[in-house]
């Protein structure tokens, strides 16, 4: 099933983490496809990339021109993906906050539970799984957790995770068009979108990890962004215009 399966992996800075994350990934799995979505970053992760891709036939970049949001990367990488008619679409962080070997797992899940989508969940089974995460990280990305919970109704435990299997049928089903998120935001509108078609999500336990190299992108901005996509969404949902 490997063999099908792409995943698709947005990056900003990631120079140090790249190499690692796609030689990890091709040892464990020969078989599978990698998309890169850069940002035009100024560390120069892109380069990194076109030397790898000397190496690995498999190996695909999408170049773009600024840093222009992870949703909007996400989308890039969706459209692309689907025309290439894969059958399983990963989505997961270059840091290695997501441990590689947990892809395999994601995906026996998928297709033993008949689900549409398997998101890597560091909140479900009542436990929280992160480690060396910051505090005032787990607090904002908890308490945001339970928010959308009781706000929207997704019952998914940890819907704003970035460790994701999609069945290419979940993605085509949803019209990417009609997304508006541009950050990290995307990450529930995608799983809300999936959820109000009658699609199956399952979440799996994983553990997530803190990035030992590189920084974190995440700022105020993409909270704010956050707040109103949300509010936006929950208004569609309620008028029955969530499409
Ligand atoms: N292409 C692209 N990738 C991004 C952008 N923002 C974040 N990323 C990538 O998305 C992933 C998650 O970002 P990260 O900074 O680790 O967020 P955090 O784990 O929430 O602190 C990493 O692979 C980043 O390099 C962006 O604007 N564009
Ligand atoms: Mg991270």
């Amino acid at each position: 099933m490997i063999d099908s399966s792409i995943v698709i992996i947005p990056t900003y800075n990631e120079a140090l983490n790249v190499q690692p994350m796609i030689e990890k990934l091709f040892e464990l799995y020969p078989q599978i496809s990698i998309l890169i979505i850069d940002d035009n970053s100024p560390d120069k992760t892109s380069m990194v990339v076109e030397a790898l891709q000397k190496l690995h036939p498999r190996l695909f970049l999408i170049n773009r021109a600024g840093k222009l949001g992870l949703g909007t990367a996400y989308l890039e990488g969706f459209e692309w993906a689907l025309s290439k008619k894969f059958k399983f679409i990963f989505q997961m962080d270059c840091d290695f906050s997501h441990d590689p070997k947990d892809l395999q797992n994601l995906l026996n899940e998928l297709i033993n539970q008949n689900s549409d989508l398997a998101i890597g969940s560091r909140y479900s089974e009542s436990a929280i799984r992160t480690k060396d995460w910051p505090v005032h990280r787990l607090a904002l990305s908890y308490t945001a957790a339970f928010f959308l919970r009781t706000f929207t109704g997704l019952k998914t435990r940890d819907a704003l995770g970035g460790f994701k299997c999609f069945r290419i049928e979940a993605l085509e089903t949803i019209n990417l068009k009609n997304i508006i998120s541009k950050g990290y935001v995307f990450q529930f509108e995608i799983n809300y979108k999936i959820h109000s078609k009658d699609l199956k999500i399952i979440e799996v336990p994983i553990l997530f990890s803190q990035r030992v190299m590189g920084v974190s992108k995440m700022n105020f901005g993409i909270i704010l962004e956050a707040v109103n996509v949300i509010l936006i969404l929950r208004i569609k949902k309620f008028t029955d215009r969530l499409h």
